[in-house]
């Protein structure tokens, strides 16, 4: 762990002057991804697995992927096994992950569907404890030369389980 945090700062110091005023918190998701390997998972019980999109059962949660939002019927589930089913529905790629959200300040993926293509679904099969957490899209695009988190264009959404 002692090592994470001056490879995070500095980081972070590196996004902070290129990023524009909208908020350096929000690229925090996609920088701690690329350091989940080295840092501790959250003590809380969790479960994920990622199964095809057609793996999903009748009462999948469906969550939608699109340019640049996720499009979710509720807000709200109950505590314990639930299966998300991700569709993207939009004209790139995308990404579901889930984060905890602690303070507005978001946490480390805590498992995710990566790089589903427009048309394409997958499952990801989680069992959540209780708490606040958000659908996050990890996925870093260029616009005009100048890297464009899918975060800070609005991909994301924050969701309970109680
Ligand atoms: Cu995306």
């Amino acid at each position: 762990m002692s090592r994470v945090f001056p490879i995070l700062a500095t980081n972070l110091g590196t996004v902070r002057t290129g990023a524009p005023a909208s908020g350096w918190f929000l690229w925090l998701p996609a920088l701690l991804l690329l350091l989940g390997a080295c840092v501790e998972r959250s003590p809380v019980l969790f479960h994920g697995e990622v199964l095809p999109g057609d793996a999903a059962s009748a009462d999948a949660v469906d969550v939608v992927g699109t340019d640049f939002a996720f499009d979710v019927q509720h807000d709200r589930f109950e505590a314990g096994r639930i299966e998300f089913l991700f569709a993207n529905r939009g004209q790139e790629p995308h990404e579901m992950a889930i984060v905890s959200v602690e303070d507005g300040r978001y946490g480390i993926p805590l498992t995710e569907i990566e790089f589903i293509s427009p048309g394409e679904s997958a499952t990801l099969r989680t069992n959540l404890p209780a708490g606040s957490y958000a659908f996050v899209c990890l996925v870093i695009t260029e616009d005009h030369h100048r890297p464009q988190s899918h975060v800070e264009l609005g991909m994301f959404r924050e969701f309970e389980v109680q």
